[in-house]
């Protein structure tokens, strides 16, 4: 009897051990996305109407995609600071490389950048191009501005990159994002 209740125990125990749900990851790659669904893309177009981003201010909830479009001739973007407008704000930053396309080509680039979106801080991010000095000029953006806070516009980030004096900074490599080929080519035309 004693030993038919310890039995009956150690089942009760087993099977609410094993009830328990487990979660899985199967993409150890760096950065792995998360599974949220839908998902929204945010396009954004590189080069269009001279040294801009268009859109240069994006409002994107956590869990959508930001996907970097770029035109002639030669763009990139990389993720910064606000107080340091054309330098990456650290090792860890988005970096796209660069996207030589012929001038005069009409298309743009065969590849695209993706970020994800992983929460509602500030983006800040510029062009890399030191030919004709791109970040300096306006070639800058962000994604979730502070609306709130002047001191932290877009319009004082770019003023702020027109004051900086040396040349623009990358990364080593690409990082932070998907550079993949453009799955929309049509999209910001
Ligand atoms: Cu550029």
């Amino acid at each position: 009897m004693l030993t038919t209740t310890f039995t009956t125990f150690l089942l009760t125990l087993s099977a609410l051990t094993f009830a328990a749900p487990t979660t899985t990851s199967s993409d150890s790659k760096l950065p792995s996305r998360s599974h949220h669904a839908p998902r929204t893309t945010h396009t954004v177009v590189a080069g269009r109407s001279g040294l801009q981003f268009q859109p240069d201010n994006i409002v994107a909830e956590p869990g959508s995609i930001v996907e970097f479009h770029f035109l002639p001739a030669n763009h990139s973007v990389v993720e910064s600071s606000f107080a340091k407008p054309c330098q990456p704000k650290d090792h860890s930053s988005f970096f796209s490389g660069f996207f030589p396309v012929p001038a005069g080509s009409g298309k743009q680039s065969a590849e695209v950048f993706q970020i994800e979106v992983r929460d509602k801080k500030p983006i800040w991010f510029y062009c890399a191009q030191n030919n004709g000095r791109h970040c300096q000029s306006g070639m800058t953006g962000v994604i979730n501005q502070n609306f709130d806070n002047q001191a932290f516009s877009l319009r004082a980030h770019k003023e702020k990159a027109k004051g900086v004096e040396g040349p623009s900074g990358v990364q080593a490599n690409v990082q932070g994002g998907w550079r993949i080929p453009n799955p929309q080519p049509q999209a910001g035309f």
